[in-house]
């Protein structure tokens, strides 16, 4: 018998899908996973998916990693330490290792779940919470437990809004009238619209509310089925459509606004254009996510930095910065910034000017360097001179004439170290 005001978030695991490589981000992944990647000036993608079971009361989490989890998991382990252990509050990562067979890393995402079936069953919750660690939003999650209940769903989704062109990557749903899913097609080549509308589909967000002595049942069943990719769109969730009782849950229900007005915010920064877009969306006069927000703060692992300085530089350059975001750690010394995004120990110099560039932590802006439209990497130097996206910027071709940097279909450029190398080298 549930007891009466008692949250749902203290029975309940947050379970972080974070094994993804997410390799539409070109070389941003190439040595870090998608949920590892940095957003914002201060956090990684994955702190909003753990900063919103945080804020919705959730404090027991679990992470599994695979795909080059090494800054994913030293980031979790140096920031997210808010939990106390005495109060039975954790966050445990479960890090693909071969629990199962030798020869099995973790096949699918729900295959994440089944191989720590011995581990969750020790937690003793009663529902599981499967979030995805790769997409910016604030969301309570309490609200989609209550709905989940009050249902008596043996499943149920989060669900929203998206164009039938971008729902060709997402898994897209019909529902009746009272929200249940009445069908589930994972990544369709022709998605189907919503009742009324040409343009608009209904797809989920990778978002599951399970009770756990349910899913667990179904996980076993799924592990010995020959054909199953093992996977929460292409087998779980459909397999209940089919045979149990699957409901959606709409995100304007349960999306955390910081005015009544404001639009319900929800990204999947996959791709290099979506992601240097919204991190220049934060440098907006009104942005759309906000970071400011006392009532539902992102956490994040946040070393201890002096503040940003903006100087002169000997000949008297003022270093400025215009409807931008500059973390702690900066020195701007006689630089321009304009509508731009620094992280964290970000050091400019002399003549050189930054117009709507994301610059990612540790990076060295040498003199008279010209960055328009980009995305520099972590720890990159930027060489005296180099012109990027600029009007008058060369084309910059290895020895086979090939573009050093990569460019992206929307005009983007990405910097990363590997690609200066080479420059210094032709
Ligand atoms: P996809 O976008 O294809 O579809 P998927 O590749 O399954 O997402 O990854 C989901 C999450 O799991 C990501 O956070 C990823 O990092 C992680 N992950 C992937 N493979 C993993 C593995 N082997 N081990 C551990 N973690 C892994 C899903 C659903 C769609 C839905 C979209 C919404 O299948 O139905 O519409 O998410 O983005
Ligand atoms: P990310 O940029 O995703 O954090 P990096 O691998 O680039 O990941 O490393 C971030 C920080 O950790 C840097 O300060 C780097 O010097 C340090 N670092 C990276 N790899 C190692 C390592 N193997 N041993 C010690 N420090 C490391």
């Amino acid at each position: 018998m549930e007891k009466p005001n008692s949250r749902l978030s203290n029975r309940t695991l947050a379970f972080v899908l974070a094994g993804g490589r997410g390799s539409r981000l070109k070389d941003l992944t190439e040595t870090r996973a998608k949920p590892a990647v940095y957003f914002g000036g201060k956090t990684r993608i994955v702190d909003f998916a753990l900063s919103n079971a945080l804020n919705s009361g959730i404090r027991k989490m679990a992470i599994a990693t695979q795909y080059k989890a090494h800054s994913l998991i030293r980031h979790c382990q140096r920031g997210w330490s808010f939990f106390r252990a005495e109060r039975n509050e954790y966050l445990d990562i479960l890090p693909a290792s071969q629990r199962v067979a030798e020869d099995k890393w973790y096949v699918g995402t729900a295959d994440a779940v089944t191989q720590n079936i011995d581990i969750i069953d020790s937690y003793g919750i009663e529902y599981i919470l499967i979030l995805a660690g790769d997409h910016i939003y604030k969301m309570d999650y309490e609200i989609m437990l209550r709905e989940h209940v009050d249902s008596g769903a043996d499943v149920t989704v989060g669900c929203l809004t998206v164009s039938k062109e971008e729902a060709k990557a997402f898994g897209v749903m019909a529902v009746d009238d009272n929200w249940k899913i009445t069908s589930f097609l994972e990544k369709p080549a022709d998605p189907p619209t919503m009742p009324g509308s040409d343009t608009e589909t209904l797809a989920s967000m990778g978002l599951y509310v399970f009770k756990w002595s349910y899913l667990r049942e179904l996980l076993i069943r799924d592990a010995e089925a020959d054909h199953s990719k093992h996977d929460f769109g292409g087998d779980i969730i459909p397999y209940i459509v089919e045979n149990g009782h699957a409901q959606a849950h709409r995100f304007t229900e349960s999306c955390v606004r910081h005015a009544a007005d404001a639009p319900a915010y929800w990204k999947d920064v996959g791709t290099v254009d979506a992601y240097w877009q919204a991190n220049i969306d934060l440098t907006n006069f009104d942005p759309d996510l906000d970071l400011w927000d006392t009532n539902w703060p992102i956490w994040t692992y946040s070393e201890s930095m002096p503040p940003a300085k903006f100087i002169h530089d000997t000949e008297g350059r003022r270093g400025h910065a215009l409807s931008s975001l500059v973390s702690g750690g900066c020195i701007i010394s006689g630089t321009e910034i304009r509508e731009s995004l620094l992280f964290s120990k970000v050091k400019t110099n002399s003549y050189a000017k930054l117009n709507q560039a994301v610059i990612l932590p540790d990076c060295n802006i040498g003199r008279s360097a010209e960055l328009t439209k980009c995305v520099v990497d972590r720890g990159v130097d930027i060489p005296e001179g180099l012109k990027i996206g600029t009007e008058d910027a060369p084309d910059h071709l290895d020895r086979d004439g090939k573009p050093i940097f990569h460019t992206s279909p929307g005009g983007v450029t990405l910097i990363t170290k590997p690609m200066v190398d080479k420059w210094h080298e032709v």
